[in-house]
């Protein structure tokens, strides 16, 4: 009797779809003039002349119809909306935090926190930098140490959680400046600027145990915490068994406090927070709150949008819906891996992140290798990816020049429940045919430069 094969099972997404948005194709003759009009700068290009949008996962989610009908019943009060009371009940349920004030998106939340702990001659600690993050730190007067492992800087290395904090590092950071002058630990997972790498429970317990040996508080950049609840789920030892909500309850349990960019895990269009245990930081929050973004019980935002947070955040804990993202960026890398194209090892959770050093190694790091690569992609295919390399990491603030990251990298970005596997597949295939040309393309010279965050508005033109 011939023997029976064995058939491999896959999973698919644990939706379908009920609304559809089209989109433009257009010519390469086209997107060249558009590439050169936005001065090669895929965050100045209109984004109806976008084909596949991996700009950001930030706000670009399909909402569920669950989300779609709270936002019916949207209460638009000035005050005391009971959609605020909701995504607080939810905030306490799942994040396990006790006060909780809404904020327009992250970086509000980011620049209350900031100038609330931080005073000028302050150091925080934390894995990789964030740009909004690191900018809302330094702007309070304090100094960003990045105390990761480094491992992380490194993009071909393999490694199961390389948004792990070096204790060593930290410890060292502690001795030389002093506890007083460390007002908290910043952590995200995962890390964004690694290419979306998560931490571990175990690491996290540590930084707990000597943050706390030192009196230091430790907050948590929770932004995209589901997605390292999964990787914590896959990889650790221990997990497999508990919830994406069961292991998000436990992270959180070892933090003094958090903030969110709702536009990423809640997979809402807008909306954050920031939640705290200490009713003097939550306090100062809600002070804060009124004086940047309105009253503490909509923090900038509509009734509406915080239903449809309040609703995200029970979507968000839901192991199918996360597996589904999570295997849509492991696809993609596979078949990436299939031509060769380098890009940073182990993929991530929200993102491929383009290996520029690797895929251009004739283009120097002042030539602008990722923002260079970026643009040819959306010039060859119209699919928008962004640079995470020398342009995004800024000027030092102190002595104005530029910083050299490590990683000089290309972020494609997976937007929750939004494109198919056939988009990823033109995806793969435009890049590597950019890939298979990579040695005809030169580097770009920065002919226009903003103060902050650079990276949104610089303009380039081609050497
Ligand atoms: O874009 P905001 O202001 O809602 O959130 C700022 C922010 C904070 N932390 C982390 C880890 C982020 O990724 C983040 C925003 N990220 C963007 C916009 C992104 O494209 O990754």
């Amino acid at each position: 009797m011939a023997k029976k094969k064995v058939i491999k099972r896959s999973w698919a997404e644990p939706f379908k779809i009920k609304v559809v948005e089209p989109i433009k194709m257009t010519t390469r003759e086209y997107r060249e003039k558009a590439a050169k009009k936005a001065g090669y700068n895929t965050f100045l290009l209109k984004s109806e002349d976008v084909y596949i949008d991996l700009l950001t996962d930030s706000g670009t989610n399909a909402m569920s119809d669950y989300q779609w009908a709270g936002m019916m019943i949207g209460d638009e009060a000035y005050a005391g909306s009971k959609n605020f009371y909701y995504l607080w009940d939810n905030v306490k349920k799942y994040y396990g935090m006790p006060y909780m004030v809404p904020t327009h998106q992250g970086r509000a939340a980011e620049h209350i926190l900031s100038q609330i702990l931080i005073k000028s001659g302050d150091y925080i600690p934390g894995n990789m930098y964030f740009t909004t993050t690191r900018l809302h730190q330094e702007l309070a007067g304090g100094t960003f140490v990045d105390v990761i492992i480094d491992e992380a800087h490194q993009a071909q290395k393999e490694h199961p959680f390389k948004g792990n904090i070096d204790l060593q590092k930290l410890d060292d950071l502690i001795k030389k400046v002093g506890a007083k002058k460390i007002p908290y630990v910043s952590m995200a997972g995962p890390v964004n600027m690694a290419g979306g790498q998560p931490f571990s429970m175990a690491n996290l317990k540590e930084v707990r145990k000597l943050t706390k040996k030192h009196g230091i508080k430790l907050y948590f950049d929770a932004t995209r915490a589901c997605e390292n609840a999964y990787f914590i789920k896959v990889r650790e030892k221990g997990y497999a068994n508990k919830s994406i909500a069961q292991i998000l309850k436990e992270m959180c349990s070892y933090f003094d406090g958090l903030w969110v960019s709702a536009k990423k895990d809640l997979m809402v269009n807008i909306g954050g927070f920031l939640a705290t245990r200490s009713k003097k930081v939550f306090e100062a929050a809600r002070n804060m709150v009124v004086v940047y973004e309105g009253l503490h019980t909509y923090g900038g935002l509509a009734g509406r949008d915080m239903e449809a947070m309040a609703r995200g955040i029970e979507e968000m804990v839901d192991f199918d819906n996360i597996r589904a993202r999570i295997g849509q960026v492991e696809y993609a890398g596979k078949r990436l891996a299939e031509f060769g194209v380098p890009f940073v090892k182990p993929v991530g959770g929200h993102a491929i992140f383009l290996d520029a050093k690797r895929f251009l190694p004739h283009i120097p790091q002042e030539e602008f290798p990722a923002q260079t690569l970026a643009a040819e992609i959306y010039i060859d295919s119209g699919v928008r990816g962004m640079e995470r390399g020398i342009v995004s990491a800024g000027r030092d603030p102190k002595t104005g020049k530029n910083r050299h990251p490590k990683l000089e990298l290309v972020r494609l970005t997976f937007p929750r429940r939004v494109y198919t596997q056939a988009h990823i597949d033109v995806m793969v295939e435009s890049v590597a045919s950019v890939y298979q040309d990579r040695k005809k393309i030169k580097g770009l010279k920065m002919i226009y430069e903003p103060k902050y965050l650079r990276f949104f508005q610089a303009r380039f033109d081609r050497l």
